[in-house]
């Protein structure tokens, strides 16, 4: 049993309801049948390409049909999908498709020129093919001279429940991002626990804002709503408004978004004409939901955010109710299927209710391990088989757990997970830096914005426009700091361990 069995059969039930719409040009909708009839062709022209199990495809693309077909097909066949963000520089993806192996690559053909040099580094890479999604028919006469492949004859394996399907990358406190291995018993048991507690239905529309190359938009939302067979309707790109008066012109009735989505709906200056009373799911994850959002929602369109807490390793773990009780600051309850515990950081003793420690989680939904990382994938993991997420919380009497910070040194930015030393590894190859440190100051835009606090050599001289332009050629964007803070030194306890707590206290205020 797997995710796309569930897909396989709501094609049978709705051959002919609208799977997939691309809501912004070029407009494309496809039924159920049609997309499986797509997936099964571009599944042929992948096979043609040579693909085996086991083979990493990587993706680099925008949100496009072309995007969700690659990746269905390479599933279909037994392939482990990699999708990469948009925003990673050539430096990244060199990385990313190295230390994965990745056998074929897809990127845009606006890339080609930036990725070339890149791409003919890399000896597993067996091809790369560039792909303009602003032209739907390029990619159909690619697959349609491929033969339609009867897939199931080749999934057997593929889609054995240990099998991974997909490597989502995450960065770490140490080293380079790593891959978590996603396999297919991870995908459909995380799916269906949210079908239950999110009541999923099969007529519901769902407006899809986020992008794809993440779990909340690739795996909750977009798989979440194939596995009802249910309606996604896709914005390729976020537009605030556009997604207010989608969601009533469109009837959508499940909406998912990260808390620097939901701040800019209530931006929107006249929100509040916007009638939401048919939405029956409105869900905020990837980042803590301040207050002042939960409290402005119920106040502007009369709803109350369903706040739900996951991770890439892990999908879902916990999530506020459907019915009853969605309680302010919390995550919720555990989901069907996933244990949660708080545990004594030092110790590894189980805490009791109210006392803070380290969140711990164990399920069929916990991933298989980091690509090619044994010694990270037993560290993550207690000795008797629990995920430590790294993540500080505590657990009330009645079983809704609270999130309060984290262990590990980690910034989220607009939903997206940053990790300082990845910053600080590019800063410090500057010529003029002696010394840095990354930390995330409150933002009310992206609830953390990246700031580095920098001390440069005696005889260094650069700006801090300089310094965020040398890190976004070498990072992408979102990961570069926004704003950047010169000091004389930094403040370290006894073992020259920077101390980022005390930074945070001087340098937020005024950074
Ligand atoms: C864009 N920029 C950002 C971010 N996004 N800076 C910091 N943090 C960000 N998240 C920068 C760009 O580099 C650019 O800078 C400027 O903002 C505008 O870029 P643009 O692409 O136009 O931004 P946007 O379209 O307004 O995007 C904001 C966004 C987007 C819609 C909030 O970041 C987003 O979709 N976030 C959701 C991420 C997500 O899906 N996370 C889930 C991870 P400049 O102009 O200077 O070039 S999965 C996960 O966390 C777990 C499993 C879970 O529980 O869900």
């Amino acid at each position: 049993m797997s995710f796309l069995n569930t897909f396989t059969d709501n094609v049978h039930k709705f051959p002919n309801k609208i799977a997939l719409e691309f809501i912004d040009p070029p407009l494309q909708r496809v039924t159920y049948a049609e997309l499986d009839q797509l997936v099964q062709q571009t599944a042929g022209y992948l096979r043609s390409l040579g693909l085996q199990p086991g083979d990493r495809v990587a993706l680099q693309l925008t949100k496009c049909l072309e995007f969700i077909l690659l990746h269905l097909a390479t599933l279909r066949l037994g392939a482990i999908s990699l999708p990469l963000n948009l925003a990673y520089p050539p430096d990244e993806i060199e990385y990313f498709l190295s230390d994965s192996g990745t056998r074929l690559f897809f990127a845009l053909e606006s890339n080609a020129a930036r990725l070339q040099p890149v791409v003919s580094k890399l000896p597993e890479l067996q091809e790369c093919i560039f792909l303009k999604p602003a032209e739907p028919d390029q990619f159909n006469s690619l697959i349609s001279d491929s033969p339609i492949t009867n897939y199931r004859s080749l999934t057997a394996q593929g889609e054995a429940f240990q099998d991974t399907a997909v490597i989502i990358y995450t960065s770490g406190t140490t080293g380079r991002p790593k891959g978590a291995e996603i396999t297919h018993g991870n995908l459909i048991s995380n799916l269906q626990s949210l079908h239950a507690a999110w009541g999923w239905r099969s007529d519901d529309v769902l407006l899809h804002v986020l992008p794809i190359f993440h779990v909340h938009g690739l795996f909750i939302a977009l798989h979440g709503a194939l596995n009802a067979g249910a309606t996604a309707l896709l914005m390729r790109e976020f537009d605030a408004r556009k997604t207010l008066e989608t969601l009533v012109e469109k009837h959508c009735t499940v909406f998912m978004a990260v808390p620097t989505i939901h701040q800019r709906l209530l931006d929107v200056p006249d929100a509040s004409q916007f009638d939401l009373s048919h939405v029956r799911l409105i869900t905020s994850g990837s980042d803590r939901l301040p207050d002042d959002v939960f409290a402005g929602f119920q106040q502007t369109f009369g709803y109350t955010l369903l706040e739900r807490y996951g991770m890439t390793e892990t999908g879902m773990n916990l999530s506020n109710p459907l019915i009853g009780e969605r309680r302010i600051g919390s995550v919720g309850l555990p989901l069907p299927g996933v244990d949660a515990r708080v545990v004594s950081a030092e110790t590894g003793e189980r805490l009791p209710d109210e006392e803070i420690g380290e969140l711990e989680i164990r399920g069929s939904n916990v991933f298989k391990g980091y690509w090619r990382q044994p010694e990270k994938t037993s560290a993550s993991f207690t000795a008797d088989g629990w995920f430590r997420t790294g993540d500080l919380g505590f657990r009330e009497a009645d079983g809704y757990f609270t999130l309060c910070g984290r262990s590990k040194d980690l910034i989220i930015s607009g939903g997206l997970n940053i990790y300082p030393p990845e910053v600080e590894r590019v800063l410090v190859e500057h010529p003029a830096v002696a010394a840095c440190a990354v930390i995330g100051c409150p933002d009310k835009e992206w609830g953390e914005k990246v700031t580095a606090v920098v001390v440069l050599n005696e005889a260094g001289s650069v700006s801090g426009a300089d310094l965020i332009a040398f890190c976004r050629e070498r990072l992408a964007a979102y990961k570069s700091p926004k704003s950047i803070v010169f000091r004389n030194d930094l403040p370290r306890n006894a073992m020259g361990k920077v101390q980022k707590a005390e930074l945070r206290k001087t340098v937020c205020q005024v950074g």
